[in-house]
């Protein structure tokens, strides 16, 4: 009975998981940063996960999404588009066509890139189930993989020892707010992980900060490819300072500027490689950039591209334009990280370690957590994503979910700043 495919329930957990307090230029992480499981379950007894955003934009479209589901098969990944398009009404909250996603900082939101998102964790449940019942991973579904191991890179954060007044989880990470900081993690992440490639998130301090930190850095790992991503904090000026300065260090300088005009007027004054996880987020916003010049190298994240064969769509399109490709990320945990290495493992253009953000969460929802090796992870060839749920640990995420008050469940990293700095904003990001 394993092969009938149909759907007969689909389950939503949202969850609140712990997170540190890594800054960026829109604030701080909160405490806890909210997540959402989706189970598939089919008529012949197999249940798929996936993950995806979880604060309530997100979970507004999923719910009539869920419901719709029941009757249709876990292979029909197409149809699951379509009925997305059809039952996600847009949400008034991603209607400002020119709202900025201050929690994920992923540039201009619309309705489409929400409920993309939300199909990103329904379609890798569905691929999930869908592998288990034929005894097939993940990768095997996408054509198979190209490689047995995907590389990362060591995701570096300026952050501070705790959260204002202890909240949330503690750990032994220690703040990291000066080039010697931001060294000493980059060793930690080095030592534990065997990460040979560094990416430290910028636009928290001043550019000259933030060069010296890269310069420490490339002297602690000399010829190690390293990057620098300021969530677009950056005048064009700016940017094509920062450019100048670190013309010998960087593999490539990740959104300097907020929007695609402002990067083609970066790009036209430098010879370094920009990348992109903000101004081409969606296949709609490719022939202007590309026209342009803009990028050089996109960040794909399966989730807001609205699933794993997307990214497949959009690595062809990247390797026509040759334009390169990898992969960013936000926070997330076990299920996403082996859904991104699936879909990394077969694409034959990735040009660049992918960033993980998985080294930060000390929780999960997995049986076994992933291990990265020398820098790398290996590519399940169990049946599905190779993971399995653990209730116990869904369950315990859940709890907190709901016994908090609403102040976490929608990612918010300028009020968490504000509980160290009561009044700060946001400074106001430069556009063209
Ligand atoms: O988690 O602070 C963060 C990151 O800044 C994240 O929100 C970004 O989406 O990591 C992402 C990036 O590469 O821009
Ligand atoms: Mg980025």
């Amino acid at each position: 009975m394993t092969q009938d495919l149909t759907i007969t329930e689909v389950r939503l957990t949202p969850i609140l998981v712990a997170d540190p307090p890594l800054l960026n230029t829109q604030g701080v992480h909160q405490p806890y940063t909210p997540r959402l499981v989706v189970e598939v379950v089919t008529a012949g007894g197999v249940t798929g996960v996936g993950e995806t955003y979880g604060d309530t934009k997100y979970l507004d479209l999923a719910a009539p999404l869920a419901d719709a589901l029941p009757g249709r098969r876990v292979s029909d990944v197409n149809g699951l588009h379509r009925l997305a398009a059809l039952v996600c009404g847009d949400s008034p909250e991603a209607s400002g066509a020119d709202a900025v996603d201050a929690g994920g900082l992923r540039g201009v939101q619309t309705a489409d890139k929400l409920r993309l998102s939300v199909v990103s964790g329904f379609e890798v449940a569905c691929l999930d189930a869908l592998g288990k019942a034929l005894g097939l991973p993940v990768h095997a579904l996408l054509g198979g993989k190209v490689r047995d191991a995907v590389d990362y890179s060591a995701y570096l954060f300026y952050r501070w020892a705790a959260h204002p007044g202890g909240a949330g989880e503690p750990d032994d990470w220690g703040a990291a707010l000066d080039p010697a900081g931001v060294v000493a993690q980059a060793r930690r992440f080095a030592r534990d992980y065997g990460f040979a490639s560094f990416k430290l998130k910028g636009g928290v301090f001043e550019p000259d900060e933030e060069i010296a930190a890269v310069r420490a850095l490339a002297e602690a790992f000399p010829g190690q490819p390293l990057r620098l991503d300021p969530n677009g904090a950056w005048s064009v000026e700016t940017s094509l300072r920062v450019a100048r300065e670190l013309a010998d260090i960087l593999e490539y300088l990740e959104d300097p500027a907020s929007t695609t005009a402002g990067m083609a007027q970066v790009a036209a004054g430098t010879e370094m490689a920009l990348a992109t996880n903000m101004c081409v987020t969606t296949f709609a916003e490719i022939p202007e950039a590309f026209a342009a010049g803009a990028v050089q190298v996109v960040l794909s994240d399966h989730h807001y591209w609205g699933g794993l064969r997307n990214t497949r769509e959009l690595a062809a399109i990247c390797r026509t334009f040759g334009v390169g490709l990898s992969m960013h990320s936000n926070t997330h945990l076990g299920i996403s990280l082996a859904a991104m290495t699936h879909v990394a493992a077969v694409v034959p253009n990735l040009d660049y370690a992918c960033d993980s953000h998985y080294p930060w969460q000390s929780e999960d929802v997995i049986t076994e957590r992933l291990e990265f090796k020398d820098g790398r992870l290996a590519v399940s060839d169990l049946p599905g994503l190779g993971v399995e749920l653990d209730r116990g640990r869904l369950a315990r995420l859940h709890r907190r979910w709901l016994e908090d008050d609403g102040a976490m469940r929608d990612r918010d990293d300028a009020a968490a700043m504000r509980a160290a700095e009561p009044g700060w904003t946001a400074p106001p990001v430069p556009r063209w």
